[in-house]
């Protein structure tokens, strides 16, 4: 099993325990609901990479994921955006932001207007939550419109240098 296969049935019983956790009113039956954890805080080896910073990998690539990468809903379904649900308290360091990009936006066509910036905060790919980012939390956000999405962490770095982002389909 490669470290990358690990990780991915890491993450997927991940989901599973936090969509058993969700009460009976909110599973609105067959794909009416899909959770994605937003960033893995435990992944790969510890290291300190700045004041009150640990990632916890030595590339980060592994941390700055969306489990699972793509997402499938029904129209009218909710999604919902943990950050941060898998790292010890201690390990919950790095925030992180969800933005939806409206249909037809793929990574390329992100604008990022400002390169000095931290946000991205591109008017396509409006900002879910939470606000400000933060290392822990959860968002949700409806899609009524049939399509694939694209979803990615609104801090500039995590998009551009670790590729952070991922897609809800919804049919
Ligand atoms: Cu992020």
């Amino acid at each position: 099993m490669t470290r990358r296969t690990r990780f991915a049935v890491g993450g997927a019983l991940l989901v599973v325990a936090v969509a058993v956790a969700l009460p009976a009113a909110v599973m609105a039956g067959p794909d009416g609901t899909a959770s994605v954890q937003f960033g893995n805080a435990d992944r790969g080896s510890t290291g300190d990479v700045g004041p009150g910073i640990v990632l916890h990998d030595a590339s980060p690539n592994a941390q700055f994921n969306l489990v699972p990468g793509t997402a499938v809903v029904a129209a009218g379904g909710i999604v919902t955006f943990t950050v941060g649900v898998a790292g010890s308290p201690s390990n919950k360091t790095v925030p992180h932001q969800v933005a939806v990009c409206k249909l037809g936006i793929g990574p390329d066509d992100v604008v990022i207007a400002n390169p000095n910036a931290i946000p991205i905060n591109d008017p396509n790919c409006p900002v879910v939550g939470p606000s400000p980012p933060s290392p822990l939390a959860v968002v949700q956000k409806q899609f009524t419109e049939p399509g694939r999405y694209l979803v990615l962490c609104n801090l500039r770095p995590h998009f551009t240098e670790f590729k952070m982002y991922g897609w809800v389909n919804v049919h």
